[in-house]
């Protein structure tokens, strides 16, 4: 992973001990990097064990396209409350990306030209609508951002913003810390590329 810096900020919501959000990294092969963020529905200890469901499906799961990874957690949550998920697949080669999501967690890329992509009604186990793969190219240094709904909608970065230059766990906390709501369970992944 030495072309991704990265880093994950998970915190429950107030009165709570575990978190229905998860968030995971993980090489899935050799130039292929596997980030996704969870929101597991509700929260507290129910949802924290769909959440460690999802933690172990996404560490393990075999190397495919965005689509059929999506399918086949679907499948492993029938039964389940279900999740919203985003996921994105990252070749540190190319800088190539490939994202889909069902449900409210966001995604947004900084870079020369801000991004951000598109999650589709649904609910992960639940109603799964029709996948919508979208691609970008990722270019030195751009940072992306993928976090659940219980980080404020009020959060932005100003484009040319010194924050977005910090380290990636600088900035992870920081989301957690100024813009995570009190009553639900907030995560958050940031991930800087570079191309050399
Ligand atoms: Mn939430």
């Amino acid at each position: 992973m030495g072309r991704l810096e990265h880093s994950i900020a998970i915190r429950p919501c107030a009165g709570e001990r575990c978190s229905g959000d998860v968030a995971v990294i993980r090489e899935i092969d050799g130039t292929t990097i596997l980030a996704a963020i969870v929101d597991v529905t509700g929260h507290g200890y129910e949802a924290s064990k769909t959440a460690a469901q999802i933690e172990s499906f996404l560490q393990n799961c075999l190397p495919a396209g965005a689509e059929l990874i999506m399918s086949r957690l679907h499948d492993t949550l029938i039964g389940t409350q279900g999740a919203s998920v985003g996921l994105c697949l990252i070749d540190t080669e190319s800088g190539s990306l490939e994202y889909m999501a069902t449900g409210n967690t966001v995604f947004k890329r900084y870079g020369e030209h801000d991004v951000q992509l598109v999650s589709r009604d649904g609910i992960v186990g639940l109603n799964m609508n029709a996948p919508q793969v979208q691609k970008l190219a990722l270019n030195n240094r751009d940072l992306v951002l993928m976090h659940t709904d219980g980080i404020s909608s009020k959060f932005r970065f100003e484009s040319g913003s010194s924050a977005l230059h910090q380290q990636t766990s600088v900035i992870t906390n920081k989301l957690i810390r100024d813009f995570g709501k009190d009553h639900d369970d907030a995560g958050c992944i940031a991930l800087r590329y570079r191309d050399h």
